[in-house]
């Protein structure tokens, strides 16, 4: 059996983890061995009595900045922990904006290591000591990497052979074709007056591939026009 991928990811929270990687998805990627997930707390690695973590930023300011100290040495115990090297990926509003072609790139990768940051951000030799990929997912400020991290985890999982079934293969989402997804519908034909489109119920497999595609473009048109940009 393929090894399984390996994500690493070193957080002051690692309990704010528990119930989304103990769910669903993730939980049977997990089970199943297509991937392993490992936390590591970065106050572990503290060397001051307080285990404190951040402190004010040189030149003042508001707020407070991750020291190095801690996530270069919680780093380097975790890069030890498995002979792959890994990609290194800091999650932080400075990033490059993570979107479908990103989460593809990256399952391929046999380790991830993760950096959530937190405060107001993180002093910035660890940005330039440790290299690495700078990751946002989104133009809205959060109080730290956990959440972002979480979301490149499921993107990223979801794409792994073997974790979704044929049925809801990933070829077919959203994005991967650069169009929204077409309306859906299930029983019942008729629900609160509101009816399923009678193509669906025609058994015309032609006719209803051509509605599907042409609802796709008018939904990316009327709520994502930027997808259609140079199309
Ligand atoms: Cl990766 N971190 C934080 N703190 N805020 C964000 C983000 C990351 N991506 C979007 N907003």
């Amino acid at each position: 059996m393929k090894k399984p991928m390996r994500i690493d990811i070193l957080t002051l929270f690692p309990q704010m983890f528990e119930s989304p990687l103990n769910c669903s998805i993730l939980k049977r990627a997990q089970d199943n061995g297509v991937v392993e997930i490992v936390l590591t707390d970065i106050r572990e690695f503290t060397t001051n009595s307080y285990r404190k973590v951040d402190d004010k930023p040189y030149g003042g300011g508001p707020g407070m900045v991750m020291m190095p100290g801690p996530v270069f040495d919680c780093f380097e115990h975790v890069r030890k922990l498995s002979k792959s090297k890994g990609r290194v990926i800091l999650l932080t509003p400075q990033g490059e904006k993570f979107n479908q072609k990103k989460a593809i790139e990256l399952s391929g990768a046999t380790r991830l290591i993760m950096i959530c940051g937190r405060y107001e951000g993180f002093d910035e030799r660890i940005r330039v000591g440790l290299g690495g990929e700078q990751v946002s997912i989104g133009d809205y400020v959060l109080s730290g990497g956990e959440l972002a991290a979480m979301v490149v985890v499921e993107a990223v999982v979801r794409l792994l052979p073997g974790v979704l079934g044929d049925e809801d293969s990933a070829s077919e989402d959203s994005f991967t074709k650069g169009l929204l997804e077409y309306p859906q519908y299930t029983r019942p034909e008729v629900f609160r007056d509101m009816k399923v489109p009678g193509v669906l119920l025609s058994g015309d497999h032609e006719r209803i591939a051509k509605w599907r595609q042409q609802q796709a473009i008018e939904r990316t048109k009327k709520n994502r026009p930027d997808l259609l940009q140079g199309k």
